[in-house]
């Protein structure tokens, strides 16, 4: 088909791809290319000895002189819209207290429930903003933020009118996620199934009448809640047509996997301590594997996720930084594509495929974005780099040069 050079609006020359849409075992690389958008698509990729003709008067042309284009990055994993801080469960940690020991005796995740509830809407949108910022400078243009820091309806709804809010001052993405059944608040403590009652049959329903969310998630774990109260929150989401995710196997393994593969689930996320059967059921169902490597390194875990099984089950990884107060209160997935790699021993082109195609299959949008190819967003991310590895490798000096977000340019330096 000839290309309608007309309606071409942006027009990168002279660049390097890495188009991210092959498999996870390559960078799909194109060299001495180009690459046209329009109306905030994909609409031409080729080698520049097959540009067409176009009239330079009538293309925006950004010459990138040899520099290297990926998708725009997608961190599918975070929980950025919170109150307060937990330096002090740091301190605590280091004399030697457990995450676990810290959340059963009433610290964790409730104590950040406390400063969300006592924060203002426009205090939680003040404080996410740097956070998203920061994420945003480091290339990422599609990012996920779920609830769970407020465990009742009226700041469950605050947190998700405030994830929704970000996306209106930041040109980034954001798909939110229900993430009620995250921790038992103390109102509950001695009754959590009456609280998963009251996720499923209030809070739920008062999110979807908002329409405040695009996805379910449920932390499944021993600290966390049962199988069974997962799935009864699961089956609420379905009812609803909402795609569901699971935190699971982070800590320990009881099943929440296998339990979210029968809901077809996007992701399960953390899955350090999954097993076989997890992975086997995750292969027949789709689903995508979310690796955390923040939180593996800020909690000191020893148990590696399986990646080799994980690999020989073709199961796809993607990486995400689980920006939180608690347990990786890191906002750079910069850092994460290194500690994918030195951390988890994945390769660099596993984990740019993490932050990139995989990110995109973990939150559902695996046909719009995560890869340069025609008919995608144009969320792109050029980089001052030699090859695509350098992304993994290095860390701390930022080689992003320009940000693309559905064919504007949002950031240029
Ligand atoms: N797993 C996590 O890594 C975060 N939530 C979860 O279920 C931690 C949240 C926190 O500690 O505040
Ligand atoms: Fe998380």
């Amino acid at each position: 088909m000839t290309p309608n050079v007309s309606s071409w609006h942006t027009l990168f020359i002279n660049v390097n791809l890495a188009t991210m849409s092959d498999d996870s075992t390559s960078y799909g690389e194109l060299h001495q290319a180009a690459l046209a958008v329009s109306h905030g698509k994909i609409v031409w990729i080729g080698e520049m000895s097959t540009l067409p003709a176009y009239n330079v008067d009538e293309v925006n042309v950004v010459d990138g002189k040899g520099k290297w284009l990926t998708p725009g990055l997608i961190d599918c994993h975070t929980h950025i819209v919170y109150g307060g801080n937990r330096a002090n469960e740091f301190e605590m940690r280091l004399q030697g207290a457990s995450y676990e020991d810290i959340a059963n005796a009433g610290g964790g995740i409730v104590s950040t429930v406390s400063a969300t509830r006592a924060a203002s809407e426009e205090m939680l949108f003040n404080q996410a903003l740097p956070r998203l910022k920061a994420l945003h400078r480091q290339g990422v243009t599609t990012i996920e933020i779920k609830s769970g820091y407020g465990l009742d309806t009226e700041n469950e709804v605050k947190m998700l009118k405030v994830a929704t809010e970000l996306s209106k001052h930041i040109p980034v993405t954001v798909k939110r996620t229900f993430l009620g059944a995250h921790a038992l608040p103390v109102e509950y403590k001695d009754n959590p199934n009456v609280y998963v009652d009251l996720v499923c049959n209030e809070m739920l329903p008062a999110v979807i009448d908002q329409n405040l969310a695009d996805a379910v998630d449920v932390f499944c774990e021993n600290i966390g809640f049962t199988r069974a109260q997962t799935e009864q929150v699961f089956k609420a989401a379905s009812k609803a047509n909402l795609p569901v995710k699971v935190h699971a196997e982070q800590l320990s393994n009881i099943g929440g996997t296998e339990l979210a593969a029968q809901f077809n689930a996007l992701s399960s996320d953390h899955v350090e301590y999954l097993d076989e059967a997890g992975i086997k059921a995750m292969k027949d169902s789709n689903m995508t594997a979310v690796l955390l490597p923040g939180a593996f390194y800020f909690l000191r875990e020893t148990q590696l996720p399986p990646i080799a099984l994980l690999r020989e089950y073709g199961v796809p990884m993607a990486i995400a930084t689980d920006a939180n107060p608690g347990s990786s209160p890191v906002h750079s997935l910069q850092l994460m594509l290194n500690m994918a790699c030195t951390l988890f021993r994945l390769t660099p082109t596993e984990a740019l495929a993490g932050v990139t195609c995989n990110g995109a299959k973990a939150l559902g949008l695996a046909k719009s974005k995560g890869q340069l190819a025609v008919g995608y967003d144009a969320d792109i991310a050029m980089w001052d780099i030699c090859q695509p590895a350098e992304l993994c490798y290095q860390y701390g000096v930022n080689p992003l040069t320009m940000l693309v977000k559905e064919g504007s340019i949002v950031i240029s330096h």
